[in-house]
């Protein structure tokens, strides 16, 4: 049960009611005030504790695949608060060799190395700063079969056409043109 904390009857004890009414007011005063202050304390820590909160929101490349010609890669990590994070893999054959921040704090590049034996399957990568701590998982995949012959996009896929959509009339002698009845005035 709540019990509702009231002064009232303290109205007697000073045998004065206009007294008693004063300090009821007063302590009521007080009392939204303490409220109005502890508010005030405890938006402003959620605040300042979701400000220091470290966050990933993306990684890209979001999945590498075993067997890859390159098995260096580098993945670049999205979120907030990524200022001087260390990053490794709880796999320790998923080595990590190196971490580069920024002052912005919402993006860390984080070079890894893949060994060759490596077999297919989901790693957690384990991102901390301080006493703060985020896990995700990056899968790595195993390759499609005869996927080594695709080829990439390259000049020999490429056609330009180059189209002005204007033309100025350099010769207006040739815009009639015998058994067409367009006018071609360009
Ligand atoms: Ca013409």
């Amino acid at each position: 049960m709540k019990r509702s904390f009231s002064l009232r009857p303290l109205s007697r004890l000073y045998g004065h009611a206009k007294d008693g009414v004063r300090l009821y007011n007063r302590l009521m005063f007080l009392k939204q005030t303490i409220k109005l202050v502890f508010f005030i304390f405890v938006l402003g820590h959620a605040m300042s504790s979701k400000a220091q909160t470290l966050i990933v929101q993306k990684i890209e490349p979001p999945n590498w695949w075993i067997g890859m010609k390159w098995n260096r890669i580098q993945l670049m990590l999205y979120g907030q608060n990524l200022g001087g994070i260390s990053v490794q893999f709880s796999d320790k054959n998923l080595k990590v060799t190196a971490v580069h921040t920024k002052p912005s704090s919402s993006y860390a590049f984080v070079e890894v190395e893949i060994p060759d034996d490596l077999s297919a399957g989901r790693y957690t990568v384990e991102i901390t700063q301080g006493n703060k701590y985020s896990i995700l998982d990056y899968p790595i995949l195993e390759r499609e079969k005869g996927s080594q012959r695709n080829q990439g996009f390259s000049v020999d896929d490429v056609i330009y056409l180059i189209t002005p959509d204007r033309f100025a009339n350099g010769n207006t002698t040739n815009d009639q043109v015998e058994g067409i009845l367009d006018d071609f005035d360009f």
